[in-house]
């Protein structure tokens, strides 16, 4: 009886789930293999997904045949079959099973692969266990794509060595500026409990070719380097083995006084540099392909080798050196500035990293910011780009959106990478592209990296902001290949994550597109930066100009007054624009030619003077608010659409951030410009909306709980 009213009950509720559509909720990421309901595309895979035959036999081929089988049974209902090659329609083997030419395994290195296609069988080749594993996902993100795999021919190898997330997750289980619940590394649980979501992370990371993570925070804990925790980094280490992620750790430059009982962290003391060599010796016991270590010194507070009268390089050695002899590396960050300093922030990493080109071991990385402040919406490339021929400079981008609308707002960043590893530095002349610089072609370098600062955290859909999954996607993926366009790499995971109908795809990536552009237009148009309020970064304070360190406050940034806004970085200025290449500093230096984008970075002007459209700065401001606020509605309405398509879960949840967007990007149009009207003196441009509240009101809004602030341990 109870059996039949409870089945009954299911029945009604099955009902009123499919009347309302089917729901998901985005756990499996762009892997979610939905099944091929088109029959001839389905009878296509079937082709070649039903027998199969794997040569490789080690950890790494069991995930490929478990990957394999867990795709086929969703997208086509069927386990394939292992047999013979002869049999077989889709073959992996490494090279040296198959008869593949020279020209074409010399091009694969370590972690490419080659897939071709020929009379029904599709191989796919590579000279390692992780190439096969990634060419395997390839084929089967064609497959998702509802690509055809009958005359395949493709050859990938990474353009970069090291492609990295750097988790800012602190042993507590908070994570500095996350916004997609705590950490997902269950420290206490460790090394006894392996959670399904460290198998699930790797395959997300192995399927667009990310092959290493920093576990920890750059503002650093000694306590993981103590064995205890040593222990738990083991277990992570060998489950993501098999996927061909390695481990690194964030080393805290004072560990050696903290868990050393040592008296100094000096790098050229030699009980210090013993410290850290029987550390590293430790820790390769343990995890032998131990990747290294990240590290955040002499910066907001962190120690480092400044601390002690020597400078970076002699920091960042003697890391080194204690590595060198395990194959290990340092990622040293560039990321520095002090407000003892008297010079423009934005010139500080330059001027300390510039004189030490060429002084760092060769297994030391500088790992630098996209632009010269701090992820800000939009910031010009970094000048260190092309300045250190001699030292290799890896990419660091956040993909967690601290500046950039945190989990609220969709805002797909591939745009902004793009934008930032296009640009040209000339430092070798034209087409010295920051790209080029970063895949080691340029300086010729012999490492290279790509490090983004994670946006995972335990929410069931991994990053906060369903949408926000495309920038762990597009992350991977540039990493893999700086030259790819954001274009394509929305497309391909558009279709993986919502599938392939016509007007989704479409619908989804003009919006995605867009997304970025729009945020930079109600958040800091025209080059203006650092508006956000203290601490949380959460919604806008350009009013704030009374923090202990001048450097900390939107004030100093955008520096308005009744005269005018902006940051002077010109010759008469901080002259910051000479740290780029020429022509790039004279084009930034003058008005007329600096690119509007940045024109309040790098110049302080009149509200009257007169833009290119015929607008003054004033009503170009108004008019950017204004727009981004209107293009967010438009996001609305493009995604209102969709409602048919997309499963009721997720279709409503982004609806819901879309709301809570269009409220911020008012919230940030009324703030910014009542507070910029204060200092102008103004009329509103007529177009403008008039602000909701008045000036003291946005003066008032506090937000003591907003997630991602740093602990205060
Ligand atoms: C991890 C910014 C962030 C900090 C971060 C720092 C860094 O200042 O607000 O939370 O610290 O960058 O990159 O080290």
């Amino acid at each position: 009886m109870t059996f039949i009213l409870r089945s009954t009950i299911l029945n009604v509720l099955i009902l009123i789930g499919a009347l309302d559509g089917y729901s998901e909720n985005g756990y499996d990421l762009w892997l979610r293999y939905a099944p091929i309901t088109d029959s001839s595309l389905k009878d296509h895979y079937l082709d070649y997904f039903t027998s199969f035959h794997c040569i490789a036999d080690d950890p790494t081929a069991v995930v490929i045949r478990k990957e394999l089988a867990l795709a086929a049974s969703s997208m086509l209902g069927i386990i394939p079959n292992e047999t013979s090659r002869s049999k077989a329609s889709l073959v992996i083997a490494t090279v040296e099973n198959l008869d593949i030419p020279a020209n074409i395994t010399n091009q694969l290195g370590t972690e490419g692969y080659y897939i071709s296609a020929n009379r029904g069988q599709v191989t796919v080749t590579a000279n390692t266990s992780i190439g096969l594993l990634y060419g395997t996902y390839h084929l089967l993100r064609l497959t998702q794509m509802g690509e055809p795999l009958g005359s395949l021919s493709i050859i990938e190898a990474p353009k970069t060595k090291i492609r990295i997330l750097n988790h800012w997750d602190n042993l507590d289980r908070s994570s500095e500026r996350g916004y997609a619940g705590f950490s997902i590394w269950d420290w206490h649980r460790l090394p006894g409990y392996i959670d399904q979501r460290y198998i699930d992370y790797a395959r997300a990371n192995a399927s667009i070719g990310i092959n290493a993570t920093v576990l920890t925070n750059v503002n650093a804990n000694a306590q993981v380097l103590t064995p205890m925790y040593l222990e738990k980094v083991k277990a992570l280490a060998d489950v993501f083995r098999p996927y061909g992620i390695r481990v690194y750790l964030t080393a805290r430059f004072s560990a050696p006084i903290e868990i050393g009982g040592l008296k100094t962290a000096d790098p050229l003391a030699p009980e210090v540099q013993t410290w850290w060599q029987k550390k590293a010796e430790e820790i390769y016991s343990m995890i032998p392909d131990f990747g290294g270590f990240l590290v955040k010194a002499n910066s907001e507070g962190q120690p480092g080798p400044q601390n002690y009268g020597r400078n970076h390089a002699d920091g960042a050695n003697m890391l080194a050196d204690a590595l060198r002899p395990f194959g290990g590396t340092v990622m040293w960050r560039a990321f520095v500035y002090s407000d003892e300093e008297p010079d423009d922030r934005a010139k500080q990493a330059y001027n300390e990293f510039k004189p030490l080109d060429g002084q760092f071991h060769e297994n030391v990385m500088i790992q630098v910011k996209n632009g010269p402040i701090d992820f800000q919406p939009r910031e010009p490339f970094h000048p260190l780009f092309g300045a250190m021929p001699n030292t290799p400079l890896m990419m660091e981008f956040q993909i967690t959106q601290e500046y950039l609308g945190q989990a609220t707002q969709l805002v797909y960043l591939a745009p902004m990478y793009e934008e930032c590893l296009q640009s040209d530095t000339y430092a070798k002349g034209e087409s010295s592209t920051v790209a080029s610089v970063i895949d080691g072609t340029l300086h010729d370098y012999q490492l290279t990296g790509m490090a983004g600062v994670a946006n995972i955290g335990t929410d069931i859909n991994w990053t906060g902001h369903p949408m926000a999954q495309s920038n762990w996607y597009a992350f991977g993926r540039l990493a893999w290949n700086p030259q790819l366009d954001a274009q394509q790499i929305a497309d391909e995971w558009i279709r993986a994550t919502f599938g392939n109908e016509r007007k989704v795809v479409e619908t989804i990536s003009e919006l995605m597109l867009n997304s970025w552009e729009t945020a930079v237009s109600y958040m800091t148009p025209l080059g203006l930066h650092h508006l956000m309020g203290t601490s949380h970064h959460y919604g806008p304070a350009p009013w704030v100009d009374n923090l202990s360190r001048a450097d900390w406050t939107p004030y100093y940034y955008h520096k308005s007054n009744q005269g005018g806004i902006g940051f002077d970085r010109t010759s008469t200025g901080s002259n910051a624009t000479s740290q780029y290449f020429p022509p790039v500093a004279s084009t930034f230096n003058d008005p007329d030619s600096c690119p509007e984008k940045f024109l309040l970075w790098f110049h302080h002007l009149p509200w009257t003077c007169k833009m290119k459209s015929g607008k003054t700065l004033w009503e170009a401001l108004a008019y950017h608010y204004q727009n981004g606020v209107a293009e967010v509605r438009r996001m609305q309405a493009q995604w209102k659409q969709l409602k048919p398509y997309i499963d009721h879960e997720r279709h409503q949840s982004v609806s819901m951030l879309l709301d809570i967007q269009e409220q911020e990007a008012i919230w940030w149009k009324d703030a910014c410009m009542s507070y910029f009207q204060s200092k102008s003196g103004l009329p509103y441009p007529e177009a403008m909306e008039a602000p909701q509240h008045d000036l003291e009101y946005y003066q008032s809004l506090k937000f003591p709980f907003a997630p991602g602030i740093r602990p205060k341990w």
